[in-house]
């Protein structure tokens, strides 16, 4: 997959695509990225790039020109892929869109700064308009970088390990459970005996069941959405159940 990122500071978005995953997807040709300066597509002594906005107010703007002659001059007029400007008002970025990207042979990334764009950009040249969260950022960067690394995942071959992405939280809808790694006891605090028993099938259970408790407990809203199996549903009812009488007992003393 080719991704394109037009944007004022390139040198804000290369390295971390020099990091783990990314870099070795670009290594193994899954991946390529072409990071565009827009301001080198300025045509003025001075490579403006932004203005201040027409009726007043303060801040500047990303002027349309060198934007259309980046995007159009790597791209062709039309572009032939989805052009993503990274926005706050865009469709707020998930698993799914990022399922749906990866889909695509190509993308262009817009990232603004100041203000944000020229409006005749978003009208003429942006095909699809993203956000990745609501919370104020200083531009599209960091958010061109997460889609980016999100939908890299997603590309055959990326992850070693081919259940790695289904594994994902996001991927199955539920968080994930606690991991723990050597030593068995630190500090006096001791990993779960289960973890060390070797028995597979109860391992598997106890994940299964941390998994519904988290998700439960801290994302309700994902516990509607997933999709469960019968099997799933059980262990939930039981979790529900065990915190009813939880709260009962709690009442109880009150
Ligand atoms: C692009 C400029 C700065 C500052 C309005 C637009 C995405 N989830 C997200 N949060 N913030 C952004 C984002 C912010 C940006 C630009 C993306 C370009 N800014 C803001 C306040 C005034 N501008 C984003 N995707």
């Amino acid at each position: 997959m080719r991704f394109d990122v037009f944007t004022l500071f390139p040198q804000a978005v290369s390295p971390y695509l020099q990091t783990s995953i990314l870099e070795r997807a670009q290594q193994h040709g899954l991946l390529e990225v072409y990071i565009h300066d827009i301001r080198t597509w300025t045509s003025d002594r001075h490579h403006v790039t932004d203005d201040t906005p027409y009726g007043g107010g303060g801040g500047m703007v990303m002027k349309p020109e060198p934007v259309f002659a980046a995007v159009e001059g790597i791209l062709g007029s039309p572009p032939s892929c989805p052009v993503i400007l990274l926005t706050p008002q865009g469709r707020v970025f998930n698993q799914a869109i990022a399922t749906e990207l990866s889909a695509h042979q190509h993308v262009a990334l817009l990232c603004g700064r100041y203000e944000g764009i020229d409006e005749r950009i978003r009208e003429h040249l942006v095909t699809m308009e993203i956000s990745i969260g609501d919370y104020v950022l200083t531009g599209g960067e960091l958010p061109a970088l997460v889609l980016i690394d999100a939908v890299t995942r997603l590309l055959p071959g990326v992850l070693g390990d081919p259940t790695g992405a289904v594994d994902d939280s996001h991927a199955s809808g539920l968080l994930e459970y606690p991991h723990y790694t050597r030593p068995p006891e630190y500090r006096g605090w001791k990993v779960p005996d289960v973890l060390l028993s070797g028995n597979h099938a109860e391992i598997e259970r106890w994940r299964k069941q941390q998994s519904l408790l988290r998700t439960y407990q801290r994302r309700p809203d994902l516990i509607d959405k997933a999709v469960l199996s019968p099997e799933e549903r059980k262990v939930l009812a039981i979790l529900k159940t065990e915190e009813f009488n939880q709260r009962r007992e709690n009442d109880d003393r009150y």
